[in-house]
């Protein structure tokens, strides 16, 4: 007989084998009561017979279960599982080290035990959603005829600028783990055009917050022939399309998480105006506070706060009108539902321009030669992004933490599981 997931099952199956975790199970007088639970749901299965088999299977128990398909007012679903064999694969060991069932235990215990605590369907719904996210991002690029690439992640040198970097150890070289793909994406602009990619980064950064991770991942595009304002519009209509798509694909998790998504507007406002709405100062970077404020003026928008001072950029965004004097850059960053999901811009396509801003941000242009080449034979000016697929899990989700969508984090103080 051939395994049904939960999922599959409806009240007219008839004979059914399911396989799966036993959540919970009760004997009351002559009747066995099993919670079954795989991947896709949760059954209720009862046995009437051989009720003694059942009282030394524990909690988690991986089990297979043969049984006849029967209605029930009692049962959630309407129908129930009558059991006719039940087989254990796997006995769990007992007690659990943590709670399955509730959310009660603090997340750092659920961490610790992240295969246990992903038996919870209301955190695989998570990871569902995010599965979706990244997938839909592939499809809205694909559709749109983008190249999808996989660019190396042990590098020479910093892509970002700053220290943030992981060094490792490369032969006889120094290497450093991949901050972001940038370099790359962008020197594949001068051939293949649009391109984009999921990859992982990393970044030493010391900080341990709501928000940050150690090792998180990218989700990037970097078009030939295009300005800030055109990736922009490309990021709004690929973050309206993954919603959408989350809408329809994600029902059932939805429901479970007790969220109701909508598909975000987009407002554009400079750097400028942007700090000033918030009584922040010219110059400077926004606090947490400032981008939270700045999101509630805006409910259920995607924030775009482009023209930033060339300060408070990368050295390969292009400073206004090519010119290296320019205060004003051509750089980006997105927010929503209280955060920074995304930053980009039109970058230096210029060597002699590339070389004086890296100067400039105080880097050794001799540290980027490879990549400052590039743009000598034939680069056409171009513009990117990058959405953190964490942090925008975290945002679109409402999660007060990163952890909460990251499968296993790599914080500061956690290396394992
Ligand atoms: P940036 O450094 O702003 O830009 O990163 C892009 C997006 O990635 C996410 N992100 C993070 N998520 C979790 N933990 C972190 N430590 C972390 N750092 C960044 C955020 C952020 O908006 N190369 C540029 C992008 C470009 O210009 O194309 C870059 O990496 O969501």
């Amino acid at each position: 007989m051939k395994r049904m997931y939960i999922s599959e099952i409806k009240p007219s199956s008839k004979q059914v084998l399911v396989k799966g975790w036993v959540q919970r199970i009760k004997l009351l007088g002559k009747i066995a009561f099993v919670v079954l639970r795989d991947s896709t749901g949760i059954l209720q299965c009862i046995a009437k017979k051989n009720i003694k088999e059942f009282s030394n299977i524990t909690q988690e128990s991986v089990v297979e279960i043969k049984g006849i398909v029967k209605k029930s007012k009692q049962a959630k679903k309407g129908h129930e599982l009558e059991i006719s064999d039940l087989k254990v694969i796997n006995k769990s060991k007992a007690p659990l080290p943590a709670d399955v069932e509730k959310s009660k235990t603090f997340i750092d215990k659920r961490l610790d035990y992240r295969f246990l605590d992903l038996r919870r369907p209301e955190i695989q719904a998570i990871f569902k959603i995010q599965s979706e996210i990244a997938n839909s991002f592939r499809e809205f690029f694909y559709k749109k005829g983008f190249t999808e690439i996989q660019p190396p992640s042990i590098i020479s040198s910093s892509s970002e600028g700053g220290t943030e970097l992981f060094p490792v150890k490369y032969f006889e070289k120094k290497a450093f783990l991949a901050q972001s793909p940038q370099l790359y994406k962008q020197m594949l602009t001068s051939s293949l055009e649009r391109v984009f990619m999921i990859t992982p980064v990393w970044r030493a950064e010391k900080h341990n917050t709501p928000r940050h991770l150690n090792e998180s991942r990218q989700m990037d595009i970097e078009v030939a022939f295009a300005n800030q304002f055109e990736v922009m519009k490309e990021l709004e209509e690929a973050v309206k399309y993954i919603v959408k798509k989350v809408l329809e694909k994600c029902k059932s998790e939805l429901e479970l998480l007790n969220l109701k998504l909508k598909i975000p507007k987009a407002v554009y406002l400079s750097y400028e105006q942007a700090i000033k709405k918030v009584n922040g100062k010219l110059g400077e970077d926004f606090t947490p506070k400032q981008e939270k404020k700045l999101c509630e003026m805006y409910p259920d928008t995607i924030v775009f706060t482009h023209s930033w001072p060339v300060a408070l950029k990368p050295f390969y965004i292009m400073p206004k009108d090519e010119n290296i004097k320019s205060k004003i850059s051509e750089g980006f960053d997105a927010l929503f539902n209280g955060m920074e999901i995304s930053s980009g811009g039109q970058r230096i396509h210029i060597p002699k321009l590339l070389i004086e801003m890296l100067k400039l941000k105080k880097l050794n242009p001799k540290n980027f030669t490879d990549y400052v080449n590039s743009f000598e034979y034939g680069s056409p000016y171009h513009a990117g992004w990058s959405i953190g697929l964490e942090r925008f899990t975290m945002t679109l989700l409402k999660l007060n933490n990163i952890r909460e969508c990251t499968f296993f984090p790599r914080d500061r103080t956690r290396l394992t599981p």
